[in-house]
């Protein structure tokens, strides 16, 4: 076991950097965000590496083998987590990470739309982050999950008490996903809120926005009879 981890960590400078860039980007969208939007969704920010045990035990739970190339084939040594205030946010920061040129996206998951089979519901994305050092370079793949507040309460708890305990029993199983509907209807409700709210700003901006133009037809209009009186 001791060799398998040391192993695993002789490719973690690979995916220290890959995690560092990836923090690099994601912070870029959340100025991007801050600076170019009326508002910003992103609630907070989470970035980690998998443990050398949490990587034997995923690779255990998939049944592969316990060395290096299957280490290679998991998506999520790497992993961010964008916590969002609301279900449409999850969509509008799916868009920006899209628009980010620096970004490649392997493979995208709708856990929203199809929720697992637990009730867990969340945006996967994998996103490849090519790393050079000592001359050679690899692709790191690193896995962003980006969830509601709503969504990270069901799935923190639902992970600590239920998810990797191996206790399953059908009792609990289906209380788990009583508890997620309940967490989906609050988010859905939540989510109509902010649709609305949305709708009145964009109404809102647009009248704005005509009362500007008028007011620069009504200047363009004095500064066409000064020329004339000028001219
Ligand atoms: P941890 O400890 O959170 O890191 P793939 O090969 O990509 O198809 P994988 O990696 O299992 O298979 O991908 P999947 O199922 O799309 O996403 C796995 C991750 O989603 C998990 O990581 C969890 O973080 C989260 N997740 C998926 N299902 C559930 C669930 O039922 N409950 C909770 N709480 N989280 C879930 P890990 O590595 O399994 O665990």
């Amino acid at each position: 076991m001791n060799s398998q981890i040391e192993e695993i960590q002789k490719n973690i400078l690979f995916y220290e950097t890959a995690k560092k860039q990836l923090e690099t980007y994601i912070n870029t969208i959340n100025n991007e965000f801050e600076v170019l939007e009326d508002y910003n969704p992103i609630n907070h920010i989470k970035t980690r590496i998998k443990t050398a045990e949490s990587i034997i035990d995923k690779l255990k739970r998939k049944k592969l083998p316990i060395s290096k190339d299957s280490v290679e084939k998991l998506n999520d040594i790497v992993g961010a987590r964008i916590i969002v205030d609301f279900i449409e946010n999850i969509y509008e920061l799916r868009e920006k990470i899209k628009q980010n040129k620096n970004i490649i996206i392997i493979n995208e998951k709708d856990y929203i739309k199809n929720p697992k089979e637990s009730g867990y519901r969340g945006y996967h994305i994998i996103v490849s982050i090519p790393i050079s050092i000592g001359g050679i370079i690899k692709n790191i793949n690193c896995e962003i999950q980006i969830r509601t507040t709503a969504m990270d309460f069901w799935a923190t708890n639902e992970h600590k008490l239920n998810y990797k305990s191996g206790n399953h029993t059908k009792k609990y199983e289906s209380k788990w996903k009583e508890a997620a509907i309940k967490v989906w209807d609050l988010d859905t409700a939540m989510n109509e809120l902010y649709l609305e709210e949305k709708k009145k700003h964009k109404k809102e901006d647009n009248l704005e926005l005509s009362v500007l133009k008028l007011h620069s037809l009504d200047k363009l209009g004095k500064l066409k009879k000064l020329g004339e009186n000028y001219g």
